[in-house]
């Protein structure tokens, strides 16, 4: 198995989340990746490679381009602070050119700021996606790309819910030019921007297990009713799951998404991986034991489908690294 390590991402340090009003300190710290990574870099038969460079044109081809460029010059403006939304748009296609404003016009939430050091992390997390997609066409079986910040709430020209470029979007349709692809995204949290971004195709199935949005967020997305769009009705599968969902009822859900995968047979394999389903986490939720996560990644690496691994959420930096080494170790058990 390879790791790519983006070591971009340790500047970017957002120190505080506002929730309800709160400064709340924030999550999604870099010392989440760094525990991943100690855990996963000392496995046998795993070896750890940089980032490839990638035009700017796979993640042109997923959000729009005055998204790319607004998250450059607010990174390049923000300096050593990092900068917050106040204002939303508050009807459809309205545009500001602001600066206030255009910090809402760009973000649905404020758990997600902006400094001098976001858009190269970004970058790098989304080319760490690349570098591992282009691993597994060029015939690996496996590569896992080590990406922070995360990506999977990312949209079209929104950053929230701590990511900003949707990494397994853009790997996805990266491995879309030669093949069909299924993406399954086990973050705890919804992938509600990797689902409107694949919504409305059929060369690549996302399925997502989650807590139901109507407990937790990202609250507007990730219901049972959301199918897809025109040619891609059919090929959006959300299983909402209760708070306190544990091992026996999650293992159900796995085998209905699995079953998806198998009947649409794709060419290659993404895997959105959030550790945040498990019993220690502080923001999920759910109650999943360490061995689940060994078993999630063996019945997944079990498929024998060329597989992406994206780290997506996962917040408690004490079990992070235990949680990561078993899903790690059962995902190399057919390697
Ligand atoms: N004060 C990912 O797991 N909720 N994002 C924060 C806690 C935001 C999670 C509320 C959760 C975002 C990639
Ligand atoms: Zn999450």
């Amino acid at each position: 198995m390879i790791l790519v390590y983006p070591s971009a991402h340790i500047r970017h340090c957002p120190p505080n989340e506002i929730f309800n009003g709160n400064r709340d300190s924030h999550a999604e710290v870099p010392d989440r990746l760094e525990v991943i990574r100690g855990a996963l870099g000392n496995m046998p038969g795993v070896r750890s490679i940089a980032p490839r460079r990638f035009p700017m044109s796979w993640i042109g081809a997923v959000h729009e381009r005055a998204y790319i460029r607004y998250l450059k010059a607010s990174s390049s403006r923000a300096g050593s602070a990092y900068v917050y939304p106040s204002v939303f748009p508050y009807g459809q296609d309205q545009h500001t050119l602001q600066p206030i404003g255009m910090r809402g016009q760009y973000s649905f939430d404020m758990y997600t700021p902006v400094s001098e050091s976001t858009y190269e992390a970004a970058r790098g997390s989304a080319m760490a996606a690349l570098t591992a997609a282009s691993l597994v066409m060029a015939g690996e079986t496996q590569a896992y790309a080590l990406c922070r910040p995360p990506g999977h709430h990312a949209e079209y020209a929104k950053m929230g819910g701590y990511c900003y470029f949707n990494n397994a979007a853009i790997a996805a349709n990266y491995l879309s030019t030669r093949g069909t692809v299924a993406v399954i995204d086990i973050d705890v949290h919804h992938g509600n921007g990797t689902q409107a971004l694949l919504y409305h195709r059929r060369d690549v199935l996302m399925i997502s297990i989650h807590g139901d949005p109507d407990t937790l967020f990202p609250y507007f997305s990730g219901r049972a009713s959301e199918i897809g769009v025109g040619n891609g009705v059919g090929y959006n599968l959300n299983i909402p799951l209760p708070a306190r969902t544990k091992d026996r009822a999650y293992g159900n859900a796995l085998r209905a998404a699995i079953a998806r995968i198998r009947a649409f047979s794709p060419s290659y394999l993404v895997v959105s991986v959030g550790y945040d389903a498990h019993v220690s986490d502080p923001i999920g939720g759910f109650a999943l034991s360490t061995p689940m996560f060994h078993r999630i990644g063996k019945e997944l690496s079990s498929l024998g489908i060329a597989t992406v691994y994206l780290q997506e959420g996962g917040y408690n930096i004490k079990t992070l690294g235990s949680i990561a080494r078993a899903f790690t170790e059962g995902s190399v058990l057919t390697d």
